[in-house]
């Protein structure tokens, strides 16, 4: 009988074969839903100009063909009907949020007018240029800020990593990382990356079958828990304390290491009479951690050589002791002598756009245009020096309230590039606050709550429909094509930025020349060319990239004012904040105010990330959103019990700034005593219930991970 061939048109269609018979193409492009150190390969399966499916890159060595379910569910983020598709300008009265589309043309146009028109009146310090947790964009769009003359170019690193980075800096100068494959132990101190950054656990895990000790320090249980050889287990926001009573342990049993601390190190005198009141019995009693856990995990760490510290970029910081917490972690690396060693943590420059690589860029040098001196003070400058002294960025955190109060100086206006308000404690607040603005430009893929609260909304393309300079940890590189054309008049972020310099910067000599030749001028020192890079779509994996000698402070000390590691750090010192490592409870904690404890006597923490949702980015996926449509709060079987709480029951969660309605997922992951919530959910925004002033002193951080709040029953 005769049968159809089986590679028929229509079945190569059908099974989406490409082929020429089926007109199906694999373009290459990455993903870029999650963190930029992720960002995997994509192959982009696509027909008549559409994508119809997505793989993982196989040659990509850093997902190596594998996607997580938010990548996996790419298509329905490219094509979601919530994506804004031409230029907008709001219609009607301020708040009516209604639009109307307008050219290109014209809302560039009407937006160099307008700050122009703002920078004559009120000082090019009166606009600020803002990323939101989109990367991609930001070198540009800083230089962009730079040379229009306004030193107010900030970010969400004044919530993200910046906050520990600062920390390190107080300390050695700058921040290092573990060198994983190299370590013999690693202590890993509050990061969950099976959840927040899956791509890199497949290495992890081939460390971890070598046979290394691994410590966990943090109050949920992760996946990480079953493989670790310790589980410290601390309340929220007493890491400072934990790392000032293992420094204790060491320092007592002399397993510090003694040449180290007396040649590289300033105030060890006061940091060890410090530690000593860190007794096992204060320590333990203040983080809730045994006390034999704690000395077993300083004797595993001190003496396992070499051994690295893993920490998150924010679980440790988002406290209101954040910045001493995070030095009180980090000066561990120093005592125990594992500071920019082989296998220790290992200093090496970021490369480009967060990514270590061991290549150098230019980016710092392109980004700042014109040196701070020659600008106004930024936004926080007066209430965050030290911040301002080691993060080149103005603190964002600090926004809504300058716009309220119009000091040192007045905004008025904002131009954002995916700026989300429930970032912000008080996310209320701040949404507030954006309205007092004389003018507000959001660009989104989305219309999202706060594109709705601007005059003018810009419509900006994926990763998909875009060209970027793309670095891997893994030492490759690519330069993305776009595998299709940007949906409706959408555009890519870099494009819009350009064109906007060409109307408030235009005497630049570099945004002048245009997107490329820019990414060109930062590639310089690496010898590598955006048109060279083109000739390999899915990357090119660099070979024998020199790294740097370890132990580089012997050469040329440390970039610190001491030229030494700071156990009292001079740049406190010289803001007349206190020196050393300090621990101090947690703004809100039943230790700090039993009074509000009373009423609110669960511990709560935002935020521990979850597989399936980015900040607020995920949840309109409906692939995704089906793994759980609810919004949840994971509470321990025991506190539910309390409260008669069933698994699944509808709770109001209360704090003293107002409630949220969400579901009880009652879990052992979180300790008895304490209950954690993701933020972002659609209809129950924790972020509102937090004080917009409940924050670090020094950095400036929200205190996101340790509140205090009740549950009851929804009524
Ligand atoms: N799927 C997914 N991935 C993401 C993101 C996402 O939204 N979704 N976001 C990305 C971003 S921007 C970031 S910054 C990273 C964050 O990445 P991670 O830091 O790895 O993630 P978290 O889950 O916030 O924190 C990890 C651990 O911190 C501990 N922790 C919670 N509260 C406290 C506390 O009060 N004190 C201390 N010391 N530890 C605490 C918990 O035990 C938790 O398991 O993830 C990135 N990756
Ligand atoms: N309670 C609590 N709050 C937190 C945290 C917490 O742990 N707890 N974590 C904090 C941290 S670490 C972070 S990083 C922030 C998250 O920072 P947010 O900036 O709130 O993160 P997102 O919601 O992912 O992204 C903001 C917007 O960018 C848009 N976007 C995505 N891609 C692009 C693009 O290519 N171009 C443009 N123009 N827009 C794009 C998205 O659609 C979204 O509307 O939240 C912080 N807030
Ligand atoms: S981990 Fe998932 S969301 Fe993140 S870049 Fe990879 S596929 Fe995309
Ligand atoms: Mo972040």
């Amino acid at each position: 009988m005769p049968t159809k061939p089986i590679l028929s048109p229509i079945n190569v269609l059908k099974g989406k074969i490409p082929d020429e018979k089926s007109g199906i193409e694999v373009r290459k492009t990455i993903c870029s839903i999650c963190n930029p150190i992720s960002h995997c390969g994509i192959d982009a399966y696509v027909k008549d100009g559409v994508v119809i499916k997505v793989e993982g890159t196989r040659e990509n060595p850093h997902n190596a063909g594998t996607l997580c379910s938010k990548g996996a569910a790419n298509r329905q983020y490219i094509y979601h009907p919530d994506r804004i598709m031409t230029p907008l300008i709001k219609k009607g009265d301020r708040n009516s949020g209604q639009f109307e589309p307008i050219s290109w043309e014209e809302a560039l146009d009407i937006i160099g007018e307008r700050l122009l028109r703002m920078r004559d009146e009120s000082g090019p310090e009166s606009v600020v240029f803002y990323a939101g947790f989109p990367k991609w964009m930001r070198p540009f769009l800083k230089r962009l800020a730079h040379s229009f003359g306004s030193p107010n170019y900030c970010s969400e690193s004044s919530t993200c990593s910046a906050g520990a980075l600062l920390a390190s800096k107080l300390n050695y100068g700058a921040a290092a990382r573990p060198e994983l494959p190299k370590c013999r132990c690693l202590l890993v101190w509050s990061t969950n990356p099976f959840y927040s950054n899956t791509s890199a656990v497949r290495k992890l895990l081939d460390v971890m079958e070598k046979g290394i000790k691994v410590i966990e320090v943090g109050p949920l249980i992760t996946p990480l828990t079953s493989h670790a050889d310790i589980h410290l287990r601390i309340r929220p926001g007493t890491s400072g304390a934990l790392a000032l009573g293992m420094a204790c342990v060491i320092i007592e049993e002399g397993l510090h290491d003694q040449e180290f601390v007396e040649k590289w190190t300033v105030g060890f005198d006061e940091y060890r009479a410090y530690t000593g009141e860190f007794t096992l019995a204060r320590t333990s009693e203040i983080t809730g951690v045994p006390s034999d856990l704690i000395v077993k995990a300083a004797r595993l760490y001190a003496t396992t050589k070499p051994a690295g510290v893993l920490n998150g970029p924010n679980a440790t910081v988002h406290h209101t002791n954040g910045v001493q917490n995070h030095r009180a972690i980090t000066a561990l690396i120093g005592l125990t002598g594992n500071f920019d060693r082989e296998g220790g943590n290992y200093l090496v420059p970021p490369s480009y756009l967060y990514v270590v690589n061991g290549l150098t860029t230019r980016q710092q040098a392109f980004e700042q245009s014109r040196p701070w001196d020659e600008m106004p003070p930024r936004v926080g400058e007066d209430l965050y020096p030290v911040w301002c002294r080691l993060i080149p960025e103005a603190q964002a955190i600090h926004l809504p309230f300058q716009i309220r109060s119009g000091k040192p100086y007045p905004i008025r206006a904002v131009m954002g590039f995916g700026m989300n308000h429930r970032m912000w404690p008080g996310s209320d607040h701040m949404r507030e606050s954006l309205k007092m603005l004389d003018f507000l430009v959001d660009v989104d893929l989305f219309m999202t709550d706060t594109a709705r609260l601007a005059d003018l909304v810009l419509p900006a393309c994926t990763s998909f429909e875009r060209s970027e300079l793309k670095f891997y940890p893994e030492q490759h590189v690519i330069w993305t094509g776009p595998v299709i054309e940007p949906l409706g008049e959408s555009r890519p972020d870099a494009d819009i930025i350009f064109d906007m310099a060409a109307r408030l910067a235009p005497e630049d000599p570099l945004l002048k020349k245009g997107y490329k030749e820019c990414v060109d001028w930062i590639l310089k020192p690496t010898g590598l060319k955006v048109d060279d890079l083109k000739r390999y779509p899915s990357g090119y994996t660099l070979k024998d990239i020199p790294m740097p000698p370890y132990r580089k402070y012997e050469g040329r000390g440390f970039d610190t004012p001491s030229g030494k590691m700071e156990f009292t750090s001079t740049v406190l010192e010289e803001a007349g904040i206190d020196p050393l490592p300090r621990f101090k409870e947690p703004g809100l904690s039943p230790w700090s105010t039993p009074e509000v404890a009373g009423e609110f006597p669960l511990i709560l923490t935002t935020g521990a990330r979850l597989p399936i949702y980015v900040h607020s980015r995920t949840f309109r996926l409906p692939w995704i959103r089906r793994l759980r449509p609810d919004p949840m709060v994971d509470m321990n079987p025991v506190d539910a019990q309390h409260r008669d709480l069933s698994p699944g029951d509808w709770v109001e969660l209360s704090t003293q700034r107002g409630k949220v309605r969400v579901r009880a997922n009652l879990t052992e992951i979180v300790p008895p005593g304490t209950v954690n919530i993701f933020h972002n959910y659609p209809g129950a925004d924790i972020n509102k219930l937090i004080e917009p002033d409940y924050l670090d002193p020094i950095s400036g951080y929200p205190g996101f991970k340790s509140l205090l709040c009740e549950i009851r029953k929804a009524s």
